[in-house]
């Protein structure tokens, strides 16, 4: 069966779902990370793209409650915060020692802030940081602002576009397919509303990533339908720069029961990915929720884009992730080149940035 999906690859054929579907059962995981990793060398040779950047979260109250997730609280919970808008411009601050060269921005969809928050913290991050990518907010978020400015989707995206919103992330996809998505998150946008967002974003001019989290109660046909319904949404708008699969974190959530993805199920959806989507350039492996080790594998998997600096991260520490909060741009670049790749400093919409990197502290 791999040697006509490896033809298929060779001679530029698309991949069908019941390829995917082989490739995500046959144990022969080595050749198909290296059928991946021949595709992934065509597209970026030997570079390996890291970006320096920062995330903030707002705040996790949110109105909603989706089972996967540790970080979204109700107001009254242990661990709720919310920020004000000089807090987040203090946290912002330490872009400056960081020349850092994006700011990544979500939160929960909070019962309170009012629609013109958002657009001063937009505004205000942009005066502060004119020289900084502001990517921000995900499908979820971007339909409740609607909701809030009463404006429709293009609307909204071209009122907070002209506060600041250079591009939008690709949280809140989870899983498309209905069933598991009803489960895991009932209340959330459904697979329709979060492409229609993205669908209409890109046509007006702006660029988004995608994602999708796996090693919960998906299945492999889940997860295929996930990546070809992606393939399906960039045929028609072409504004995804990146899939990014994200590992799922059981701690503190209410599928706590479960044991969450091991390294193999990791490597194995960044190859899957690689190959499916013919049509996205970048496929990330989120250093964050791999851990730094998968991560660096992963580059002979599929992937050639390991995120970020990152700086603080809630949304999977508060799920149980062991990974550090934060590396340093020397880290990273000393990981890249470690795996025998050429590391790659890049803005958020790929762009090589040229500025000289930081240096590793001596000692
Ligand atoms: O939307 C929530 C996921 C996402 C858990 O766009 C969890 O470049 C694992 O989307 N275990 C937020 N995952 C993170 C995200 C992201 C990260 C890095 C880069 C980009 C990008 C996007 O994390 C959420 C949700 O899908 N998530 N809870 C959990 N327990």
């Amino acid at each position: 069966m791999l040697d006509r999906i490896e033809q298929k690859i060779e001679s530029g054929e698309r991949l069908t779902f019941e390829d995917g579907l082989v490739l995500s059962r046959d144990p022969d995981l080595l050749r198909i990370g290296g059928m991946a990793n021949r595709v992934r060398e065509t597209r970026h040779g030997n570079k390996a793209y890291y970006v320096v950047n920062q995330h903030i979260n707002y705040s996790n109250i949110c109105k909603d409650v989706c089972l996967f997730c540790a970080f979204g609280k109700k107001r009254e919970m242990d661990g709720a915060y919310e920020l004000t808008l000089e807090e987040i411009y203090r946290k912002a601050e330490g872009l400056r020692a960081s020349g850092a060269d994006e700011i990544h921005i979500v939160g929960g969809l909070h019962p309170d802030y009012p629609y013109d928050f958002y657009k001063e913290m937009l505004s205000g991050l942009r005066d502060r940081h004119p020289n900084v990518h502001l990517k921000t907010f995900t499908a979820v978020e971007i339909d409740y602002l609607a909701e809030l400015s009463g404006l429709t989707i293009q609307g909204t995206l071209e009122d907070l576009r002209e506060a600041g919103l250079q591009s939008m992330t690709g949280g809140g996809a989870e899983i498309f397919a209905p069933k598991v998505r009803k489960k895991i998150c009932a209340t959330k946008i459904s697979a329709e509303r979060y492409m229609e967002i993205h669908g209409i974003a890109h046509r007006i001019g702006l660029r988004s990533t995608t994602t999708m989290l796996y090693g919960h109660i998906e299945s492999d046909e889940d997860r295929v339908d996930h990546i070809l319904r992606v393939r399906d949404q960039q045929d028609i708008s072409g504004g995804f720069t990146a899939f990014i699969p994200l590992a799922f974190h059981p701690a503190n959530t209410h599928l706590a029961h479960l044991p969450g993805p091991t390294a193999v199920t990791d490597l194995r959806c960044i190859s899957v990915a690689r190959l499916l989507l013919d049509n996205v350039d970048h496929i990330k492996s989120y250093w964050i929720m791999v851990g730094l080790k998968v991560a660096q594998l992963s580059l002979h998997y599929g992937a050639d884009d390991i995120d970020g600096t990152v700086v603080e991260e809630h949304i999977t520490h508060m799920a149980g992730a062991t990974s550090p909060q934060e590396v340093t741009e020397p880290d990273l670049r000393r990981l890249i080149e470690e795996a025998g790749r050429q590391p790659i400093r890049r803005d958020s919409l790929y762009n090589e940035v040229s500025r000289p990197t930081a240096q590793p502290a001596i000692g």
